[in-house]
């Protein structure tokens, strides 16, 4: 672990597009912290990082490389999805910190696997990017729920003005529901223990392997019911709406800050399109804190325990998915003493 006060030496292992933008705000925006290492399996995508934002990078050929370096601190999983367990049970074997991007893991057998791993190494060094904790609106959100009486209800919606053509209706749950599976629990301070999906019919962008929009019902312990309408090629643009309502009053997640214009007989804001700039202040937010507490050794954010609770109730939904609008159970192991 690297002594407080020092530059945090960080590896980041996949150079797309959150890998290149966490790169740039770790170089560029953030204290304590420098990237010397980079690998992803398209070389080239690292060599560009290396030249555009981390001169000092070394390449390395493979991710296992890389996390075992003596020139490395602490490891930023920024790869696909599918193979994060892998790199996070290698940065565990090696003592290292390792920011994960969501999901942990791909299925809740391997985020289990991570859990066991890291309970087994007896500290955490496990940080998930769920980002939205760090964010300014959700935090106030949070902070509202004491005065609006015991929550019964959320409204949500999670929209994508686009999605990629290999994007299919399993992704929604792992790729995009994943962010309000981890917030709307943290802000309830609540478990899940039921799922159900509803597909309205499919709008016009759909294809074979992507029915959307869908609507999520989450029942939790207390009994709240959640709705999440999770629509990935709405087309307006990237709008993520939170409603929490209790039994005295309502609580709305804020829009992000727009200018009002009044023109031509309307009166107009505009909306964004990318989730980079919706939550541009959150991921700077959340990768200090993990360098932070990397540095110091004082583990915190969203816990490898979280990105766990996210994949059991992700691996739900999509049964859920698949089976006609019926009610799917949510149980959850008993959590180990290393996440209270
Ligand atoms: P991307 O496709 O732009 O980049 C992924 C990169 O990983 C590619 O350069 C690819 O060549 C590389 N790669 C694939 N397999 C690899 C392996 N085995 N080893 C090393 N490199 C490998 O994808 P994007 O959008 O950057 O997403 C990456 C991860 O970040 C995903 O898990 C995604 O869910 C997550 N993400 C999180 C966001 C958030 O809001 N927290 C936003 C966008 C992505
Ligand atoms: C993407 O991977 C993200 O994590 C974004 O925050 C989310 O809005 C989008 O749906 C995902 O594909």
């Amino acid at each position: 672990m690297k002594e407080i006060g020092k530059v945090l030496r960080i590896g980041i292992i996949g150079t797309g597009a959150i890998g290149s933008d966490h790169a740039r705000r770790i170089n560029h925006v953030l204290t304590g912290a420098r990237i010397t290492a980079l690998t992803d399996v398209h070389q080239p995508s690292a060599e560009t990082v290396r030249d555009t934002i981390a001169p000092d990078a070394r390449i390395f050929n493979s991710g296992e490389e890389l996390i075992s370096s003596a020139e490395i601190d602490a490891v930023l999983v920024t790869s696909l999805g599918a193979t994060h367990e892998a790199y996070v049970l290698q940065s565990i074997a090696a003592g290292k910190p390792c920011f994960c991007e969501k999901p942990l893991a791909h299925t809740s057998e391997g985020a289990k696997r991570v859990v066991d791993a890291e309970t087994a190494y007896g500290k955490r060094l496990v940080q998930v990017g769920f980002m939205r904790r760090f964010d300014r609106g959700y935090i106030a959100l949070k902070n509202a729920v004491r005065h609006i009486g015991s929550p019964v209800m959320i409204h949500a919606a999670h929209r994508n003005q686009s999605v990629p053509g290999t994007y299919t209706t399993p992704m929604a749950i792992h790729e995009t529901l994943i962010h309000e599976i981890d917030v709307l629990r943290w802000l309830l301070e609540d478990d899940y223990v039921s799922a159900r999906v509803v597909f309205p019919r499919s709008a016009a962008r759909s294809h074979s392997q992507l029915k959307d929009p869908q609507i999520v019902l989450l029942e939790t312990a207390n009994g709240v019911v959640i709705d999440v309408e999770i629509f990935v090629n709405c087309h307006y643009g990237y709008d993520i709406q939170c409603e929490i309502v209790g039994e005295d009053g309502v609580a709305r997640l804020p829009e992000p800050s727009a200018v009002e214009m009044r023109v031509n007989g309307t009166r107009q804001n505009s909306i964004l399109t990318d989730w980079k700039d919706r939550f541009v202040d959150s991921y700077d937010v959340e990768l200090q804190a993990f360098i932070r507490s990397a540095s110091s050794g004082v583990p915190g954010g969203p816990s490898a325990w979280d990105g766990y609770v996210a994949a059991i109730t992700a691996d739900a939904c999509v049964r859920a998915q698949e089976s006609n609008g019926a009610e799917v159970r949510i149980d959850l192991p008993p959590r180990p003493s290393l996440y209270d």
